[in-house]
C-alpha cells in the first residue's frame, strides 16, 4: 500500500464518519420536532378581571398526545384546573394545583375534544384547549 492510497482511505474514512454525524444530527433534529409539545403562558396581571387572555394562546389546538406546559409569568399564584365554575366541573379532569410565579404545570392530553379550564383562585381566568 503506498502513501497515496493511505491518504485516499483517510479521506474516505473521514468523510463516512462525517457523514455519519450528519446523519444523527438530522435524526435528532427529527426526533425533536416530531415530539409534541405546546406551551400556553399565563400572562403577567392575570389576577386583574379586565385582562382579556389570561391564558395566552387560548382556545390552543393541538393533536392527541401533545403535552402542554402551562408557565406562570404573573406574579400571583395561579391554578391550571379543568372545567368552569360557571358549569360547575371544576377540577374533575385535572388540577395544578398552586402554581407559585415562574413555575410551570404539564399535561398530556390523549383524548379529543375541547378542554374548558380555569383558575380556582380567580374564577374570571378561562382558558380552552381543542385536541384533534
Ligand atoms: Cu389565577
Amino acid at each position: 500500500m503506498n502513501a497515496q492510497m493511505i491518504a485516499i482511505l483517510g479521506a474516505l474514512a473521514l468523510l463516512c464518519t462525517t457523514l455519519h454525524l450528519y446523519q444523527d444530527l438530522a435524526y435528532a433534529q427529527t426526533t425533536t420536532t416530531s415530539a409534541s409539545a405546546a406551551s400556553v403562558s399565563i400572562v403577567q396581571g392575570s389576577s386583574s378581571p379586565t385582562i382579556s387572555k389570561p391564558y395566552d394562546p387560548s382556545p390552543l389546538t393541538i393533536k392527541a398526545g401533545t403535552s402542554v406546559t402551562w408557565t406562570n409569568k404573573d406574579s400571583s399564584i395561579h391554578t391550571v384546573t379543568s372545567g368552569l365554575p360557571e358549569k360547575g366541573d371544576v377540577g374533575t379532569l385535572f388540577d395544578s394545583s398552586l402554581i407559585s410565579p415562574g413555575n410551570t404545570f404539564v399535561r398530556v392530553f390523549d383524548k379529543q375534544g375541547a378542554f374548558d379550564y380555569s383558575c380556582t383562585l380567580h374564577p374570571f381566568m378561562h382558558g380552552q384547549i381543542i385536541v384533534k
